[in-house]
């Protein structure tokens, strides 16, 4: 196939990338570049230095004329255009690729950063929402066979005291009966970004014949996969800070560094999970099996779900196992959200299609450690503690 993968110099869009090339699709990175841009306005960088966008497309050619004697399928071709602010230029892209799929990573990703004012809530809602429909807006004027793959969030349903459905839920009312998009609930204006993105998505579905797979992710954990351990420089970005660190990757630092784990309020709020090697795989199965004409596809993108503190739990049993000793806090949360709550979300769409997920085992856990402390003199302590709150 031929997949464009917008915001390819992400976490996750870069080991995408790597991946489905190797897999022996024509791969096409386009990025604005605007995430380094975010993190040195918030003072956060990797926990290890990540070549340019430029580097990383170079370096991955000379290694694969090397690794796999220049197979021309595993090359990449890269684009920079802010898709939210340049809508013709993406027209172009789309034009002169002629993509089979879409996969679109490019977003502002934090709900600490949406929170931090009210320019960074305005510029993620603007950024997000605005390049989605300009997404929608060159699939309408390119193709409309071509199908999307969007990451939405597991955060789109919130907490709800009922069971979470994929995307959508059948509701009976006074005695009638219909299917709608499941009600959502987010917790910070970033979630809601994608909320509003599921929204114009099916609209898009249902108006025009498009199709459309949006992957309610849960949070990610890990930092390697195959292809990034081939070579340094090709490493994806590690973030640990309060802004950009997620919650398990931020854990395992804390302990490396040896500064109590941060939990948030009383830690039993639950949320899914998933190692970074299969997110790339779901996208895998989500680019080879394309939602129909028309329909708008909604999968849970987890594979297992955990309290924040049955995390730090675990984590600090494998610190210790590491012989490091590992403390934690309950501190006071920073966030408005539920901390007790039910929580049981449906997610066996992926693994109908075939995902056979890795699961977080202390080994795993392990790695990510020794993979942390190899880099702890980079650790910057004071990127650590929660500075931004959501109540004002
Ligand atoms: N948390 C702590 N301590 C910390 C950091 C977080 O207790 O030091 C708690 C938070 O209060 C929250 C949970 O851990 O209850 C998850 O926080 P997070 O920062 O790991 O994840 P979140 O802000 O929800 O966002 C991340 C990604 C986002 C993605 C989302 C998936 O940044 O791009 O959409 O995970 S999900 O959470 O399923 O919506």
């Amino acid at each position: 196939m031929r997949i464009l993968i917008l915001g390819g110099d992400g976490y996750l869009g870069w080991p995408t990338a790597m991946y489905l090339a190797t897999k022996g699709h024509k791969v096409g990175v386009v990025d604005n570049l605007a995430k380094r841009k975010w993190e040195a306005e918030v003072g956060s960088s990797p926990l290890w230095p990540i070549s340019s966008l430029q580097e990383r497309i170079k370096i991955w050619h000379e290694i694969n004329e090397v690794e796999f004697q220049c197979n021309y399928q595993h090359t990449m071709e890269m684009f920079v255009c802010d898709i939210a602010e340049n809508r013709h230029l993406l027209y172009k892209i789309i034009e002169g690729f002629k993509p089979d799929t879409i996969v679109h990573y490019a977003e502002q990703p934090s709900a600490p950063y949406s929170q931090m004012d009210a320019q960074a809530c305005v510029y993620t809602q603007r950024n997000n929402v605005l390049g989605t429909l300009n997404v929608l807006m060159a699939v309408l004027h390119a193709d409309k066979s071509i199908h999307i793959v969007k990451l939405g969030t597991m955060g789109e349903y919130g907490t709800p005291n009922i069971d979470i459905e994929e995307g959508w839920l059948d509701v009976t009312h006074k005695g009638r009966t219909d299917k709608v998009l499941y009600p959502k609930k987010p917790g910070s204006w970033y979630h809601l970004s994608k909320v509003h993105d599921s929204h114009n998505l099916e609209f898009a579905c249902r108006t025009w014949g498009i199709r459309v797979t949006d992957l309610n992710q849960g949070v990610v954990y890990g930092t390697d996969t195959n292809e990034t351990l081939l070579n340094d420089r090709l490493a994806t970005s590690f973030h640990y800070d309060a802004i950009f660190g997620t919650v398990l990757n931020r854990f395992i630092t804390q302990a490396v560094e040896g500064v109590p784990l941060t939990v948030y309020g009383t830690g039993t709020q639950t949320r899914g999970l998933i190692n970074i090697r299969d997110t790339i795989r779901c996208i895998e199965l989500a680019c080879e099996t394309p939602a129909d004409a028309g329909t708008f596809r909604v999968m849970n993108q987890f594979t297992e779900q955990f309290s924040i503190m049955q995390l730090a739990k675990r984590v600090q049993a494998v610190a210790i196992k590491a012989g490091v000793i590992c403390v934690m806090n309950t501190i006071p949360n920073p966030r408005v959200e539920k901390e007790n709550h039910y929580y049981n979300a449906k997610h066996t769409a992926l693994t109908n299609l075939g995902l056979i997920p890795h699961l977080l085992t202390d080994d795993v856990l392990l790695d990510i450690y020794r993979q942390v402390e190899k880099h702890k003199s980079n650790i910057n302590k004071d990127m650590i503690q929660p500075t931004v709150k959501w109540r004002q």
